[in-house]
């Protein structure tokens, strides 16, 4: 039996580890450092990293096409042949189109599957004319996202991640990287400290582990975060703190910024926050005193009011210069090893794979010249507003690795709206909650049983490759898009033998990957960094000299203080949030099948202070009901200082979206996934 060592990217998150899958007969027996290769994880391995080749091998991984026999959501299923399920699909989707047009089908692409595969799930939608597209990425990097493309012109990050070890300060704001991207904060983050001196402030209603070097935490009660953002730009511009040459230089709008902060006092801010004034200038002055790596993500960006909080501290890295020169950080830190590879395919129910907009006729015309068959014009519906539209615009939906039936806000809305669908079809690795409702579910091969590429987090692009062979008679994904597309006679747009050729392809209509070519991936397994225009290291720090917008200049934008959808009241008193644990993966799909993760992190619990505690009856281990306006769950009380007065908290992995909200902001369509209005109750058991 000989031993094969296949270089692969990690499949969970976008820190982006390399390391090699040990392959027996193509079957993955374990993993092994990649010390050959020093890139971003220098040989070290988080816990979920060390266990990934476990759900792969796990024996409950989807392996024939299957067919809903039972009523919809029952799970009650029989296995059929791959040309049945084609033949299904296709027959089903000519019907729909013809009897509502190609505007009734919705597809949803994936933060899981490859950037070749993401691209190809694009390429099908509008070849049968729909651009209702989009991924449950919406609920991740769309407040953030939007706000630094207005402001810069563009959203990833600023700099590579060894530049965060020559910064002076270093801010976390609603992340945890510690448990989200535990090797970088492991080797960036506490190196900048331990090694380099760099001093920490965090912003977060809870303390974690990775918290423990911060000089200063501020704990906000949720989704108030935008008050403080505010108050620091007013602190930073009444003080005359700003950067005045860099302001004069290379921003626009800077009159207009302070006029709209001139009210939002410290003092003010205190009020909305719950965070004393005095801790909101003392983050102000270090942020404009100091070299700054400024870490946001998803405490920051899963609110209604995400967008105004983005474009805020947007504003304030302008202002403070903290952008555009080495040993500063700040951008999109998108989560999973290929929320980036959706995006930058134009993933969205707006935009072309150029990353252009679907409503620009010139834009349009060049991607239909490049493809081949017309693309349609208008915009489509994003994820949320798809799910409400099921049964009435929405008519078929084709998920491609989503679990939107616990991904997405509200799971019980979500769930009755997915039984009116007339057509659904779920591709993925596990018959997961989602799939339990489809009429068609489709077994995918995955992560090592595949050649593609990922993006991390700092634009590194690189290649991954085929270690072991799917299960039964699972396929990649961008194998069954192309056969799906013979079927459905559009063959001809989708002559792919290999995911190298689609990568070409990607060469050739994406200009920021032109340079990364299957061949020059192959032969640096460090990848390159995104732009990169021709075959090479790529871009590694972003605005040197000029921001990506029409003038080269930032555009500062003014913003106004703007409440949560949905606050503590007399009847649900308590604010409500929640978070990763390091051990799961969202939905659990993956992780929950891997023993040593599951064994190490078995249950859901929610935190609550011991103020909270006491007067609520509450003792620590006590069963507790948590109730929101869209239902209730029960968990196991944690009673910790961990949490600040006021506020409790759930990890998300297990029920946490029956109580969320799916409000969304009407610009960037992200919901209020973090900041709910909650009672507690003790049960007795
Ligand atoms: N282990 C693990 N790692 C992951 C993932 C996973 O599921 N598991 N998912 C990946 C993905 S896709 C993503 S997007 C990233 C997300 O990475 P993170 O953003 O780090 O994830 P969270 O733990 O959801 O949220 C971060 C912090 O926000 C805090 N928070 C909650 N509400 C608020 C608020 O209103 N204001 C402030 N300031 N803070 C708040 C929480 O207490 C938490 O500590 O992680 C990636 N990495
Ligand atoms: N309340 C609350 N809700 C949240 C969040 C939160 O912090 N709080 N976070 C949000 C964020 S940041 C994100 S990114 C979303 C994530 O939302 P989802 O993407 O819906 O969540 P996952 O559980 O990662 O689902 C990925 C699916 O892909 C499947 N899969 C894995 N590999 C493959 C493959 O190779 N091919 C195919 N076809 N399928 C595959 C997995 O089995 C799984 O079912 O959730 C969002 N929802
Ligand atoms: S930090 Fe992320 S990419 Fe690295 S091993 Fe852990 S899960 Fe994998
Ligand atoms: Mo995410």
């Amino acid at each position: 039996m000989a031993e094969k060592l296949v270089p692969v990217v990690c499949p969970w998150c976008s820190v982006g580890c390399r390391f090699y899958a040990v392959s027996v007969n193509g079957y993955i027996r374990k993993i092994e450092f990649d010390y050959d290769h020093p890139t971003v994880n220098r040989g070290k391995l988080c816990p979920k990293g060390v266990a990934s080749y476990q759900f792969i091998n796990s024996p409950q991984r989807l392996k024939k096409p299957l067919k809903r026999v039972g009523e919809r959501g029952e799970g009650k299923f029989k296995e059929i042949s791959w040309d049945e399920a084609y033949r299904i699909i296709a027959e089903k989707i000519k019907e729909i189109k013809e009897t509502y047009g190609p505007e009734a089908i919705a597809f949803l692409a994936s933060e899981k599957i490859t950037f070749e595969e993401n691209y190809l799930v694009h390429k099908l939608s509008k070849a049968l004319g729909t651009n209702n597209l989009d991924f449950p990425g919406r609920y991740c990097q769309y407040s953030n996202s939007p706000a630094r493309t207005a402001i810069f012109g563009s959203s990833a990050a600023t700099n590579p991640f060894e530049d965060v070890e020559k910064a002076e300060l270093i801010v976390i704001w609603g992340h945890n990287p510690a448990e989200t991207a535990p090797v970088f904060f492991g080797q960036y983050i506490e190196k900048a400290i331990l090694d380099n001196g760099a001093e920490m402030v965090v912003i977060d209603p809870r303390s974690t582990r990775g918290h423990k070097y911060a000089s200063l935490h501020i704990k906000p009660y949720p989704g108030t975060d935008l008050a403080i953002a505010l108050a620091m730009l007013n602190v930073v511009i009444s003080e005359e703190l700003y950067d005045k040459e860099f302001v004069q230089e290379r921003t626009v709008g800077f009159k207009d910024l302070k006029e709209a902060v001139k009210d939002y006092t410290p003092e003010w801010a205190e009020k909305v926050s719950g965070v004393p004034s005095e801790d909101i200038r003392k983050v102000a002055r270090l942020i404009a005193g100091k070299k700054t790596a400024l870490f946001v993500n998803e405490g920051m960006n899963q609110h209604v009011n995400g967008f105004e909080l983005a474009l805020a501290i947007a504003n304030l890295i302008a202002i403070t210069g903290n952008i555009g020169k080495e040993g500063v950080w700040s951008g999109v830190f998108p989560g999973a090893q290929c929320g980036f590879c959706a995006a930058m395919s134009g993933i969205a129910p707006n935009k072309l794979p150029t990353g252009k907009l679907v409503t620009d006729d010139a834009a349009r015309a060049e991607v239909e010249r490049l493809w081949g068959f017309e693309i349609p014009d208008w915009v489509g519906l994003d994820l949320t507003n798809m799910i409400k539209e099921m049964g009435a615009k929405i008519r078929m939906m084709y998920i491609v690795g989503g679990n939107i039936a616990k991904s997405a806000p509200n799971s019980r809305w979500v769930r009755e709206q997915l039984k009116k669908l007339e057509f659904l079809v779920v591709q993925d690795i596990f018959l997961t909650e989602t799939a339990e409702y489809a009429d068609i579910v489709l077994p995918a091969a995955t992560w090592f049983e595949k050649t593609g590429t990922a993006i991390s987090a700092e634009r590194r692009v690189q290649r991954t490759y085929k270690a072991a062979e799917a299960p039964g008679e699972a396929k990649p994904d961008w194998l069954i898009m192309v056969e799906l597309a013979k079927e459905l006679g559009l063959g001809e747009f989708f002559k792919y033998e290999h995911p190298d050729e689609i990568l070409r392809e990607i060469n050739s209509v994406i200009p920021l990957f032109k340079g990364a070519t299957p061949e020059y991936l192959a032969e640096h397994p460090e990848g390159c960094f995104f732009p990169c225009s021709e075959p090479g290291e790529g871009t590694k720090v972003l605005f040197k000299s000029a921001f990506k917008t029409s003038d080269g200049k930032a555009h500062l934008q003014p913003v106004k203080w703007r409440e949560p959808p949905e606050m503590p009241d007399e009847e649900y008193p308590l604010w409500l949030t929640n978070f990763r644990l390091v051990g799961h993966w969202h939905t659990m799909t993956m992780s929950e099948k891997s023993p040593s993760l599951e064994k190490r992190w078995p249950d859901e619990y929610v935190m609550i202070n011991p103020i909270d505690a006491e007067k609520y009856g509450i003792r620590n281990g006590d069963l507790v009901k948590v109730e929101t306006r869209r239902g209730s769950v029960l968990v196991k009380a944690e009673v910790t200082e961990h949490v600040r007065e006021g506020v409790i908290a759930m990890p998300w992995h297990w029920q946490m979206n029956f109580l969320t909200l799916n409000e969304t902001h009407e610009k960037t369509k992200m919901a209020e996934l973090k900041a709910v209005a909650a009672r507690i109750s003790r049960v007795e058991e």
